[in-house]
């Protein structure tokens, strides 16, 4: 962990034995630290949940919002003063679910700030409900027979809305996670960052992966290289419904909001 970045006096952390959140909020100051930004000039934000528990613990100006909301405010920031570098941590069900809205207009606009969502596919703070990104199947307390709707792929709503960069990765892939958050802070316009985590305590003992190493597992061996799995999609191979793609999906240079457009 990068420790000029820390708020050491705020540890212990909140978080459970095993959780996937330290992991990326590692990844994400490593990358920080590689851009060189100054950290007088960088603010992180949040809503609420075990994610949004992040900015608490970094050594930079942060807001802990109200749920769902921290994309609203990070827009706020951003536009009262655009030098600042501007990244959010949230949940997936902060993100997709009551901050849903935010999510894709944040996108649309293609404001100039960094989202990172650990996605445990449960609201994990609050005891493990259902949350938008459950998988078929799963369990939570409330799916105990297993989740019927079809979840959101995060990164495909990202992309249709009209975000500038966004990637998929995993707590397993620290050192492409990493990369990814680089690349997503650097690349103007809005960046999404899923990431793939998991929470033993909400939702890994209700599915099996009761240990942190079991989901680890899965995550390592259910991760397909984008290339690779667009390779199987073409050739028609059976993809396990616990697949999923991970990568770089988008880089590109849509207009950004409150820049002005030099075409
Ligand atoms: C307006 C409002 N509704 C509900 C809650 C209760 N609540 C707190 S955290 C949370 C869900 C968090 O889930 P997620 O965003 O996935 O984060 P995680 O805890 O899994 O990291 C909910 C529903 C709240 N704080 N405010
Ligand atoms: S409940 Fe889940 S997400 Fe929250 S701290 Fe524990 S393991 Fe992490």
């Amino acid at each position: 962990m990068r420790n000029e970045w820390l708020r050491s006096d705020r540890l212990p952390h909140i978080y459970c034995a095993g959780c996937g959140n330290g992991t990326i909020m590692n990844c994400v100051l490593e990358a920080i630290t590689q851009t060189g930004w100054d950290r007088t000039r960088t603010v992180f934000l949040s809503g609420i949940g075990c994610s949004s528990r992040a900015p608490g613990y970094i050594m930079t100006d942060s807001l802990h919002t109200t749920h769902g909301r921290a994309i609203a405010f990070a827009t706020g920031v951003k536009m009262a003063d655009p030098s600042l570098h501007v990244v959010v941590f949230t949940g997936d069900g902060d993100l997709a679910a009551i901050g849903g809205n935010h999510f894709i207009h944040g996108c649309r606009r293609n404001i100039d700030i960094t989202v990172v969502c650990m996605n445990n596919h449960i609201y994990g703070m609050t005891g493990g409900q259902g949350s938008p990104t459950t998988p078929l199947g799963k369990t939570s307390t409330t799916t105990p027979y297993g989740a019927e709707e079809a979840p959101f792929d995060l990164v495909e709503l990202a992309i249709a809305a009209g975000a500038n960069y966004v990637a998929r990765w995993t707590s397993y892939h620290v050192k492409q996670l990493t990369d990814a958050v680089y690349d997503g802070l650097l690349t103007p316009g809005f960046s999404l960052i899923e990431v793939r985590c998991q929470c033993p305590t909400s939702y890994g003992r209700r599915n099996k992966y009761r240990e942190p190493t079991d989901y680890m597992t899965y995550l390592k061996t259910n991760a397909i290289l984008k290339r690779k799995w667009e390779e199987m999609e073409r050739s028609g191979e059976n993809i396990s419904p616990d697949s999923f793609p991970v990568g770089e999906f988008v880089r590109r240079s849509r207009p950004v909001m409150g820049v002005p457009d030099e075409a």
